[in-house]
């Protein structure tokens, strides 16, 4: 049989509308508005022929279609690989690409490491070093964005909270965006970011083992585990791998994407100033309105249907999160951001038994960047407009810079 990104080719459903796109190509990734409303006005489920995909972009099925997971399964892969029929590019996720019952042993060992509580202990580190970090920006006229913000905070706390004893912030951001490029198809970005795999995801191994971890981080609470045989010691260096592989490139795409929403609208910057409580539902509405991941997949275990339409066994599901989160259906004037919003039930951490897990570290370090930052900058502007003075930061972008994570 002949592969189409690694898993087997589609028949639809006649009554399935088709939709001519490329979600993955770098217009639409940098601008990917239009083809949510595409998607959504198409159907509550299309098929794309391109990548012999079905996808759902309304609320409503997408949210559905994630939290289903005995029909719509994580283990075989949650890109386009069906990992029945391909070999994956790195030993699967124990949490991130398993179902029930392996997923639940594992899942309830990361959601003990990253506890409320834990994340309470980590707060005082995440407000320090966002002082520290915005305070050295603030000393110069012009930062870029993502490289000089949104990569240096998480980068510099992160790997603390893990309690890595190795140091290298190039490859956990390289590491981040081989991960997420690995969802997307395989094209110029993933290739681009797969040619360093193999240095990057050695490194990123050896700093997963017992003795590259402190005593005092998520990484020791992880190993406890495996001393209290709730999980083995190769287990618990894989959930560290899980860590490293879904903490960075995350949390740096929702500052990058704070950064460039707040510049769209200098008014919902003056809000925040004037009302620094307002941080978190800010950080909930950034999430909402730049879906830091855009799209997952899952793949039907068994025959289903999404909407009353079939849906055979192997096929793939695109769930395009970053669409169900503009649904007008769903929310009142979606394109308007509004840090008041408080958008609940938003989608940017998924949904069900495989919802972010480590959702509340990225609230807690969205929270203590915002906070420092709305006491301390004046104004976030592009580059392109002149400058403002000693406290505001003017922003330059890489913009777009992978595949299945950035817009
Ligand atoms: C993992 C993991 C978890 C969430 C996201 C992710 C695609 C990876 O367990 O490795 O990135």
């Amino acid at each position: 049989m002949q592969l189409i990104e690694g898993h087997a080719p589609l028949t639809p459903d006649a009554d399935i509308p088709v939709l001519d796109v490329d979600p993955y190509d770098e217009a639409t990734l940098a601008d990917p508005f239009s083809w949510y409303a595409r998607l959504r006005e198409a159907g509550p489920v299309v098929f794309i022929p391109r990548y012999q995909v079905l996808a759902v972009g309304r609320y409503e099925e997408t949210r559905a279609t994630f939290s289903d997971h005995e029909n719509f399964v994580s283990s075989r892969g949650i890109g386009f690989n069906d990992f029945k029929l391909e070999k994956p590019w790195r030993p699967p996720s124990i949490i991130l690409e398993a179902d029930p019952p392996e997923h639940t042993k594992t899942r309830r060992v990361m959601s003990k490491a990253l506890s409320p509580k834990v994340v309470r202990g980590l707060m005082d580190d995440f407000r320090a070093t966002a002082e520290e970090v915005v305070d050295g920006l603030l000393e110069r006229s012009e930062i870029e964005g993502v490289v000089d913000l949104a990569e240096a905070f998480p980068t510099r706390v992160f790997p603390r909270a893990v309690g890595m004893r190795d140091v290298n912030p190039r490859h956990l951001v390289d590491y981040g965006a081989i991960v997420f490029n690995a969802v997307g198809p395989d094209n110029a970005l993933r290739r681009a970011a797969m040619a360093r795999a193999p240095e990057v995801a050695a490194w990123i191994n050896s700093a997963c083992a017992r003795d590259r971890l402190t005593d005092e981080g998520l990484g020791a609470l992880v190993y406890e585990a495996a001393d209290a045989r709730e999980i083995t010691a190769d287990e618990a260096a894989m959930l560290v791998r899980s860590f490293l592989s879904a903490g960075v490139d995350t949390t740096v795409t929702g500052i990058g994407n704070a950064l460039w929403c707040f510049s769209q609208n200098p008014g919902q910057w003056e809000a925040l100033k004037s009302d620094p409580s307002l941080a978190r539902p800010a950080f909930e509405e950034v999430l909402r309105i730049t879906s830091p991941v855009h799209t997952f997949l899952r793949t039907a275990d068994r025959d289903t249907e999404i909407a009353g339409h079939l849906v055979p066994e192997s096929a793939k599901v695109l769930c395009v999160l970053g669409a169900a989160n503009m649904d007008p259906e769903k929310w009142g004037d979606p394109e308007a951001f509004r840090i008041d919003r408080r958008p609940m039930g938003h989608m940017a951490f998924g949904a069900g038994i495989h919802g972010c897990v480590g959702q509340n570290i990225a609230r807690g370090e969205l929270e203590a960047l915002l906070t420092v930052m709305a006491a301390k900058v004046a104004r976030i502007e592009p580059v392109t407009r002149p400058s403002g003075g000693p406290t505001t930061l003017s922003v330059r972008s890489t913009g777009c810079r992978s595949n299945s994570s950035r817009n």
